[in-house]
Formats: structure tokens, C-alpha cells, sequence
């Protein structure tokens, strides 16, 4: 389906070629105000391929860590890198440094750039197990940093002719036990994404102001902000942090048009009633996490907004399942993007019917390459990339979301989706957010377990819990009641927001 030269830099395409037909149009902006245009993120880009090649002594295949929040020198940073043939180790900033320690130590850079605010933990790792590691700060005063050193080049850059299928990214992910696996992808595959869902979903055009809660190391991120918008010719607009109702507000102020994020924002949008300032958007992308069915049509009520979902995986870069407009079925993530195709296995491997559950997999353009690491064998079967998620594929050929695979409860020989039930709580009216997980139990095999954060003011005792229950059993089947509730003051997430089951199982077993 898509074919690209044998010789392909990505950066070319992300920048050179659009800042020549777009040379003084915006293509960053930021809430304070900060404007670049095409041609100023070329010439950035080129000057920190200049500092990388002429003066930090980075050759075709080196890695670079980058490590920053997303602004405008992370893009161009991130742009630098590709351009001098280097692979970009994109990491989330908010790591510290034994969390950033396996990924040092597989992806072995050679140099390290990094915000300044964050500085510390990369040093700490360069006087500890990485001696040789090269670390530049983006931000500090003085001449070594990175702007500084970028000031004295030309800006003048050819890029290096790198192959489609050379690697320019590496993509760490923690996937759901915590130890991190590394994605590797091509410079071909910063392509696919864009031809693929982006152009079939998003078909931004130059008018576009794009903003995305989620940061440039999440590869939803680095889609929604660099690749799709800068191949349009459209505007990113770089949020460093904001709360969700100060993102609605952004998001009116600033003439955002395309905003992408996790259910969680868009529940607390609602939630702080400020949805009306999501009204001036022209879509709204939900990924990360299944959006509540719910969420999704308080959207559509209250500002007629037909949320697009998707699922999408850092071992395929980016969203693999969708669906957009008149295709939107509310309750249902979607169906393969063009270029893909889906299906559902089951544990051995073979196709389930229609109406089935089993594990998501899907083939396509982009797919997972582990950095060195046996689970490789587990992610890729047959040719499928295999999925962590529990789906089934109704009539029409569309995918419903069940259950991540390793939070699917049987109990008492009944499978129950923990998504369902943590839907079913969440609309308790005394209910802030909650998280379920199976509870190992002697009799059932497994219990459903649920941590629930309250709202401020409720007070969590047996009585709120007994209430909880049997609000359940009257939502849902009862057996999918959770015979057990803990009440908790937040739950863990990562960086980018999603939920954190495999931490409330490891503190069930404390
Ligand atoms: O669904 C996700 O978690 C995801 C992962 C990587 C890239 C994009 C998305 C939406």
C-alpha cells in the first residue's frame, strides 16, 4: 500500500519540505505567546544538527536521549536529530533516574539532551553507569547550552541520507509490568502513521491549530504534535502542563481546532463544566484509554462533538483502530485504519467469531521490533502484533473494547471486563473516579476488587461502601458486583495519564 524511495529521511518530509511551501506560517505556538514559523523550526533544526555533527561529533546511527517537556526546542531538537542520521530516544521527563536507568543502559546513547529543569537525573546516570554519555541542558544560561550552541551555527544543513528502514526512533514503554521494552522504528514509519490514520482520520489542512495533552515520549503525542500537524503545514500548540479546565480554556483562547487527549481530561472538562470551551473544535481524538460510552455522548449533547476514539500501541507508533464522522459508533472504538487490518485471537493463536472475545492483533505498515528483548516472541505471533487488549468484533465489523488482557477477572468461572465495572462505579453520584482489578480469593478464584476516590466531602466507610455494592448489582449483572471496595485518595498513573492497574495488583499482594 505505501511505498517510499529506498533512501527517506523523515525530517525532510516533516520539515524541509513543508517550511518550503509554507515558509511564514506558524508552525509552533505556545500559551505565553511564543510563535515559530516553518522557516524558523527549519532553521533550528538544521543549527542542532550542525552542534550534534560538527561540534558533539554524533555519526550516522548514534542515539540521543532527549528528554524535555513538550516545547518548541524539544520539536526541534527532536527534527535535529533524524536530520543528522541520529536515532531519537524520546523519554518522559517526569523519569527520574532509576527509572531512566534500563533505558540508558539498553539504548546506550551517546549523548543526552535535556531540559534543564529535569538535568539532574541524566547527570546523576552519566556518574554512575554511562561515563561517556554526552549531556547538553536545552534552556540554561551559559555556552554550552543547546540555544546557545545552535546561535552560532548557519542553520544551513543537508540531511543525512539515511535509509526508509533505518531506524530513527526508539520508543520506551513500560508496557503493564513496569520493566520497560524499547520500540524501535524507521524513518519510513514516522511516514506510515501520517498516511495512515492521519490522513485518513485527522486530513488536517493548513487552518489547523492542533493541541495534545500527551507528551512528545508517548508516541500519541509525537504524532498528534509533530508528525501530522507539520506534514499539514498546520499549527501545534505546545502546552507545557495545564489542568484540564485551564486546557478547555486554551483551547477556546487559542483557536484550537484539533484536540487530542485521554477520556480522563474530557471527564474532568465536564466535570468543571467547562465544555462549552470545546465548542470551536472540529475534532476531538480520545486515545490512551477506552472512553466511557457515556463520557462520549455528554460530549455529543452538550456541544455536539462526536469524540474519535482510538487504539493505537507504542509498538505500532501510533493509532491502529478508529473511526471518524458518520462512522462513529458510539460504545465501539472503531475499525482498522486504511492500511491495517485487525482481527481477535484466542490464547492458541487461531481467529475467534464474531460476538468473541480475545486478544486484539493487527497487521500493517508500522509493527513492533523490540530493542534486544525476548518478549518479542510474545508480541509478535504468526506475523500479528499481538495486542495487550481484550476485544470483540461485533457484526459490522466494528471493535469493542473489553478489558486490557491482564485485567480481565474470571471469577467463579464468569469473565468480567474491569472497565465495565469501573464504569458502572464511576456514574455512582458520590464517585470521583475508580480502578478495578482482580483480587486472588480462595473460594471465587478471583474477586473483583475496586479503589475508589471519593468526591471531596464523602466520607468512605462501610456504609459508602455497602452503597457502592449495591449500586452495582443494580447497573450491571450482579455478579460483576466488587465484593470488595477500598477507598483511596488518587490512583496511579504514568506520565501520560493512563491508569495503572498492575500497581493496584502489585499493592494488593503487600
Ligand atoms: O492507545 C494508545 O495507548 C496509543 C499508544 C501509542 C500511540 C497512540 C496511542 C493512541
Amino acid at each position: 500500500l505505501l511505498h517510499y524511495p529506498q533512501s527517506l529521511n523523515a525530517a525532510t518530509e516533516l520539515i524541509d519540505v513543508p517550511a518550503k511551501a509554507w515558509p511564514d506560517r506558524a508552525a509552533l505556538r505556545t500559551p505565553d505567546g511564543d510563535e515559530w514559523s516553518y522557516s524558523e523550526l527549519l532553521t533550528r533544526a538544521n543549527q542542532i544538527a550542525q552542534v550534534l555533527t560538527e561540534d558533539l561529533g554524533l555519526v550516522t546511527g548514534n542515539r540521543v536521549l532527549l528528554r524535555s517537556p513538550n516545547n518548541p526546542w524539544a520539536v526541534a531538537a527532536w527534527l535535529g536529530i533524524l536530520k543528522a542520521g541520529g536515532i531519537a530516544a524520546v523519554t518522559f521527563a517526569a523519569l527520574r533516574a532509576r527509572e531512566l536507568a534500563p533505558i540508558v543502559e539498553k539504548s546506550q546513547p551517546v549523548i543526552a539532551l535535556t531540559d534543564q529543569r529535569h538535568a539532574e537525573d541524566v547527570e546523576a546516570l552519566r556518574d554512575t553507569i554511562s561515563p561517556d554519555l554526552v549531556v547538553v541542558t536545552i534552556g540554561a544560561d551559559g555556552p554550552g547550552d543547546l540555544i546557545s550552541l545552535a546561535a552560532t551555527k548557519s542553520g544551513e544543513f543537508t540531511n543525512v541520507a539515511t535509509a526508509a528502514d533505518d531506524v530513527a526512533l526508539f520508543c520506551p514503554t513500560s508496557g503493564s509490568t513496569g520493566v520497560p521494552k524499547i520500540c524501535t522504528h524507521f524513518h519510513r514509519d514516522i511516514l506510515s502513521i501520517d498516511n495512515t490514520f492521519g490522513k485518513s482520520a485527522l486530513q488536517l489542512t493548513p487552518d489547523d491549530v492542533v493541541a495534545c495533552t500527551a507528551p512528545f515520549a508517548f508516541t500519541f503525542g509525537l504524532g498528534m504534535l509533530v508528525v501530522f500537524p507539520l506534514r499539514a503545514g498546520a499549527c501545534a500548540f505546545l502546552v507545557e502542563a495545564a489542568a484540564p479546565a485551564q486546557l478547555a480554556d486554551l483551547v477556546a483562547e487559542h483557536g484550537v481546532t484539533v484536540l487530542a487527549t485521554a477520556p480522563t481530561a474530557y471527564k474532568q472538562i465536564l466535570g468543571a463544566h467547562k465544555v462549552q470551551q470545546l465548542s470551536g473544535l472540529r475534532i476531538g481524538i480520545s486515545a490512551g484509554e477506552h472512553i466511557p460510552r457515556q463520557v462520549w455522548q455528554r460530549l455529543y449533547d452538550e456541544i455536539g462533538l462526536k469524540v474519535v476514539d482510538g487504539i493505537g500501541a507504542t509498538e505500532m507508533l501510533h493509532i491502529f483502530i478508529s473511526a471518524t464522522g458518520d462512522a462513529i459508533r458510539p460504545g465501539a472504538t472503531g475499525i482498522a485504519v486504511p492500511g491495517y487490518r485487525a482481527t481477535i485471537l484466542d490464547a492458541g493463536g487461531r481467529e475467534v467469531g464474531q460476538g468473541e472475545e480475545g486478544r486484539l492483533a493487527v497487521i500493517g505498515p508500522t509493527g513492533c521490533r523490540y530493542l534486544d528483548d525476548e518478549r518479542q516472541e510474545n508480541y509478535v505471533v504468526n506475523g500479528w502484533n499481538v495486542t495487550g487488549d481484550t476485544f470483540l468484533r461485533d457484526e459490522d465489523g466494528y471493535f469493542h473494547y473489553q478489558a486490557r488482557t491482564d485485567n480481565m477477572i474470571v471469577s467463579s468461572g464468569y469473565n468480567i471486563g474491569g472497565p465495565e465495572v469501573e464504569a458502572a462505579i464511576d456514574t455512582h453520584p458520590d464517585v470521583a473516579e475508580s480502578a478495578v482489578v482482580g483480587k486472588p480469593d480462595s473460594a471465587r478464584g478471583t474477586i473483583v476488587c475496586a479503589f475508589v476516590v471519593l468526591r471531596s466531602g464523602v466520607l468512605g466507610d462501610a456504609a459508602k461502601a455497602t452503597e457502592i455494592q449495591d449500586f452495582v448489582k443494580a447497573t450491571l449483572a450482579p455478579y460483576k458486583y466488587p465484593r470488595e471496595i477500598r477507598f483511596v485518595e488518587s490512583l496511579p498513573r504514568n506520565t501520560s495519564g493512563k491508569l495503572q492497574h498492575y500497581q493496584l495488583r502489585r499493592d494488593l499482594e503487600a
